[in-house]
């Protein structure tokens, strides 16, 4: 466990209820950006609590906030430099010879094969610091500007539609304006679990003062469940409906014709290419899937709504056409002059914790630093700002491109910080090939073990994490906030932005990278910002410049710009686009294609995404019980008709497969998914499963104008998989799997959970790899097909469970779990475990309430007894729902299915 450090001076507080001195810091999770107390808890962890003063979640947590505390843990952890000679293992080497051979192998590729043979690759997860200084090591020191960002993958269309329409990439709005907004659109976005804190807010909005909701999204997701008005648009197709849209607008007399005429260019030929793509609402409905009353009264609520803020995330920017669905939204606010006023604007929901930072810096390999571009003269002015002597003149490579041209041997030399590109881009198995080929691959990492890192990197630093690392992150509303550190470097890890410091030191730049601190990384990029900017850029932190350490330690959540005193919080009200006539621009969307049709051969779509409690590839959230008992296991959701027709059934398992990679995963019916459709999540890798490793099977055709790929849109096909042997093996150690076919690993509440599928009966594969351990029990049927194993430790604790049987579902563990719970039992009772039965009588199936541990079987058999019981009879009796929140949207679905009929 890591030892604690001091807090910082100026930013104790005292947490109310312990007493101690609680560290005033930022979640690491999801853009929302909330702010969080960490309270050291005397033995090496922390307690965590929201932040009540912090403007974005005034003291509320979601479920991954609040489980913080259950990842702090070191055993994952890479906590030493370490790199292998030729083919040989990964050995420990110091700091100072592992950034030697870094700027070594730098150097080299780039005499050799010129600065475009090297790239960086990073990550929304870094700090505005660390982010800065890379790309300024790469753009201005190593003359290439191959750095891109997982970004790419995240929020690439926004920015693109934000500078075709705006010149900038400007979020115009801010969250107040969805307390304030009378319609909330969320399209593409599932609120209720990828931003919770923020769809509270929205819910609260609509508790005070009625605030409609409108969701659009191809399947009914937790948050479409909690709308007004629901449509599940046909994939790709949502610039039909904002098209339809304008075109209604203009028919009704609904425009801002004023705003238009003073601050717009481009209407009428947008609002004709509009008209071709949806002349009225029959065509328009019919084009994008819905049912054309649905699409009206969408219409009629936007058209009569002044106060409206639109909300868009992955549904929209992960597309081969996201840039013109953002512009296609984008065009509706400025048409209506519903931009940059209270409770008004298009409002892209951003995914990382500093998505917004690493696009302030230029880490996009078609920005520079400080939202300046590659014109000739943002170059020269940057090039004079850093003194650099080799400043990159023209735009690198965009992520799938970048890594195109890695597997072409083009690139030869890569470092990776802060993601896990073997999992997370598409066509991941080519991707790991690329990464393998590699000349020279560092990767800088808190884990000592993903899938990036199996790829035979040739060295490894290991980087400071959430409550060690020190830094700034900006939230979706350009909100900077503090993270600050609270416990002390484990190992020698170190930041990010020191390692590179370092190498750039080493290059022969030790005057550009002379700094000592983040606070001084963090004055030369707020600097920047102000460097010769006169208001012709938005993004403008000349009032941060002169912080010094200790008010830089202190500073209090701030939005940009900040340039001096009685600064706006909104942009554009009254236009000052930042285009060179300071007009927006309505863009035209193009008719919206998928990239790819299906065929007789991938008859279904697959649509990709997240859960609600886990957090990407599950470095970190998979570390916490809490978080491990919601969706324990990679699924398939299939509809409930296309999964008859194939033979599939509930919780079997099945095959998904593309043109590029396959996996198998169990299948979840729902009734909310569309026909022809199949959506699975993104968390599994092969750090966690054996095949549920999504990122293989995306194809990731790419926008045009952004570079992002498409995410949502492959043609599958879809198989039953026989797998008639199904079990687990519970164990109180993280172990190697099973020599199971298949398997999963979960984190539960005592115990690592390995969840096994096979086509052999257990005999033939589990009993010899048990092995016979003294004091174990075991119930060997082999005419059944079942064996259940269980050994205990010299206490008498529980050690290990396995049961495998023959079933056509997941077994239930929730009887074999309950032994974890306990230290000791009865020797003589140890038998009793292989009942399967729960001593306690146990719950199976998800765990809906993380913080109370509150699973769907008890939460179905109180309302089944209680059924006028509500929210708060469930909340009163069982506690599930009463903590964060996150969960509501779930239990209200489940009060929703077992209301008795009105009649
Ligand atoms: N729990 C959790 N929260 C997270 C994260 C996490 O890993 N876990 N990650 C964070 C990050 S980095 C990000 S980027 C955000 C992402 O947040 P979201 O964008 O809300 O999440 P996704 O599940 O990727 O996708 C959102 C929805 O887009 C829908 N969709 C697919 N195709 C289309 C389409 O053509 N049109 C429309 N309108 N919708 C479509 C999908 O069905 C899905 O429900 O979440 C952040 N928050
Ligand atoms: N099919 C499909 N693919 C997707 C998506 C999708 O919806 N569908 N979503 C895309 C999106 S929006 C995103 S954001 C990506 C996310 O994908 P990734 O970025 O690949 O996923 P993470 O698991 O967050 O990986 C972060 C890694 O960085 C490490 N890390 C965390 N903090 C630090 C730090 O401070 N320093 C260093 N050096 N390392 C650190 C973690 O241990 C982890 O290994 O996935 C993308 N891929
Ligand atoms: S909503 Fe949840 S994950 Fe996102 S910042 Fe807030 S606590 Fe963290
Ligand atoms: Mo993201």
């Amino acid at each position: 466990m890591n030892a604690p450090v001091p807090p910082p001076l100026g930013e104790v507080v005292a947490a109310a209820s312990s007493g101690r001195p609680a560290v005033r810091t930022t979640c690491p999770y999801c853009g929302v950006g909330c702010g969080v107390l960490a309270t050291l808890d005397g033995q090496g962890g922390a307690l965590i609590a929201g932040d009540p003063e912090h403007p974005a979640n005034f003291g509320r947590l979601c479920s991954k906030g609040s489980a913080l505390g259950e990842t702090l843990g070191l055993e994952t952890r890479l906590l030493h430099p370490m790199a292998r000679e030729g083919d040989g293992p990964l050995l420990r080497i110091g700091w100072g010879t592992a950034l030697d051979r870094i700027a070594s192998a730098f150097r080299d590729t780039i005499d050799r094969h010129g600065p475009d043979s090297v790239a960086l690759y990073l990550s929304g997860q870094l700090l505005t610091e660390d982010y800065y200084a890379a790309n300024k090591l790469a753009k201005g020191f190593l003359g290439t500007a191959n750095v891109d960002t997982n970004s790419r993958l995240c929020m690439a269309s926004s920015v693109a539609g934000h500078r075709r329409a705006f010149g900038s990439d400007t979020v115009p709005g801010c969250y107040e304006d969805l307390d304030e907004a009378d319609l909330v659109v969320l399209v593409g976005s599932n609120a209720a679990w990828c931003h919770p804190v923020l769809f509270r807010r929205i819910e609260a909005a609509r508790a005070r003062r009625g605030t409609r909701v409108v969701v659009i999204d191809p399947r009914r997701t937790a948050t479409g469940d909690e709308a007004d008005l629901f449509l599940p648009v046909r994939a790709g197709m949502d610039s039909i409906v904002f098209s339809g849209l304008l075109v209604r607008l203009a028919e009704h007399g609904a425009l801002d014709d004023a705003y238009i005429a003073a601050h717009t260019s481009g209407f009428e030929a947008t609002l004709a290419a509009a008209r071709e793509l949806a002349p009225d609402v029959a065509t328009a409905a019919r084009a994008a899937g819905v049912e054309a009353e649905a699409l009206e009264e969408f219409y009629r609520l936007f058209e009569r709504t002044e106060r409206v803020v639109t909300c868009y995330s992955q549904g929209v920017n992960q597309s081969a056409q996201g840039t013109d669905k953002v512009n296609a939204i984008i065009n509706c606010h400025l048409a209506t002059g519903r931009i940059g006023r209270p409770g008004m604007g298009p409002f892209s929901l951003t995914g990382q914790p500093n998505a917004m930072g690493g696009r302030e810096v230029g880490g996009l390999a078609n920005q520079l630093a400080a939202h300046m571009d590659f014109s000739p003269g943002s170059v020269d002015r940057v090039g004079r700002f850093w003194q650099a002597p080799h400043m990159a003149t023209r735009e690198g490579l965009k992520a799938v491109a970048l890594f195109d041209a890695i597997a072409a041997g083009k690139v030869k030399a890569l470092w990776v910080m802060g993601t896990n590109p073997a999992v997370s881009l598409p066509r991941a198995d080519g991707v790991r090939e690329a990464l393998r080929g590699l000349d020279f691959l560092a990767v800088s990492d808190n884990v000592a073990a993903n899938d990036t890192l199996g790829c035979r990197p040739h060295l490894v630093l290991p980087a400071l994490a959430w409550g060690e690392k020190d830094g700034t992150v900006t939230n979706s509303e350009r909100r900077i906030s503090r993270q600050r550190a609270f416990l002390s470097p484990p190992g020698e890890a170190k930041a990010d932005w020191w390692a590179i410091a370092q190498v750039g030191k080493r290059l022969g730049h030790a005057a550009a990278f002379k700094w000592r601190s983040a606070a001084e990384v963090f004055r030369e990029h707020a600097a920047l910002s102000a460097f010769e900017n006169g208001g012709t850029r938005d993004f403008d932190l000349s009032g941060l410049a002169g912080l010094d350490d200790a008010a830089f330690d202190a500073l209090a959540p701030v939005q940009w710009p900040v340039r001096g005193a009685g600064e706006s919080k909104r942009f554009f009200a009254e236009g000052g686009f930042y285009t060179s006539d300071r007009k927006a621009c309505f863009v035209p969307p193009r008719r919206p294609e998928l990239a790819r049709a299906t065929s007789e051969a991938y008859p279904f779509l697959l649509n990709t995404g997240r859960i609600r409690d886990q957090w990407h590839t599950m470095t970190r959230s998979g570390l916490s019980p809490r978080l491990g008992a919601h969706l324990p296991v990679p699924f398939a959701e299939i509809n409930a008709e296309d999964a008859a027709r194939l033979g599939i059934t509930d919780g079997a398992m099945v095959r998904v497969a593309s043109a590029h990679g396959a996996l198998a995963v169990e299948a979840r019916l729902a009734a909310g998914q569309p026909r022809g459709t199949v959506f699975v999540p993104i968390h599994w890798s092969e750090a966690t499963s054996s095949c549920g490793r999504l990122g293989a099977l995306v194809a990731g055709d790419t926008d045009p104008a952004s570079g992002q790929p498409e995410a949502k849109a492959t043609p599958v096909t879809l198989v039953p998989v026989e797998m008639p042997f199904r079990g687990f093996v519970l164990s109180r150690q993280a172990m190697t799997p099973p020599p199971a076919q298949w398997w999963a690993r979960a984190t539960l509440d005592g115990a690592i959970a390995y969840i096994l599928a096979d086509d052999r009966p257990p005999q033939d594969w589990l009993h010899a790899w048990l092995g016979d351990e003294t004091g174990a029990v075991r119930l060997d049927d082999a005419g059944a097909g079942r064996y259940r194993f269980a050994d205990f430790d010299e206490a008498g604790r529980i050690r290990l469970v396995a049961f495998v049987e023959r079933s056509d579902r997941r077994l239930d563990w929730s009887g074999a779990l309950s032994w974890f719970a306990d230290e000791e039992r009865d020797i003589a009772r140890r038998g009793q475990v292989l009942s399967g039965r729960a001593e306690s009588g146990g719950a199976c199936g998800p765990v809906i309430c993380a913080c109370h541990g509150v699973a769907q079987d008890s939460i179905e058999a109180f309302i089944a007894g209680n059924p006028a019981a509500g929210l708060a009879g469930i909340g009163a009796a069982l506690k599930a729902g009463t903590n964060c929140g996150s969960c509501i949207p779930e239990l209200r679905r489940l009060l929703a299915r077992t209301e008795p009929a009105l009649g």
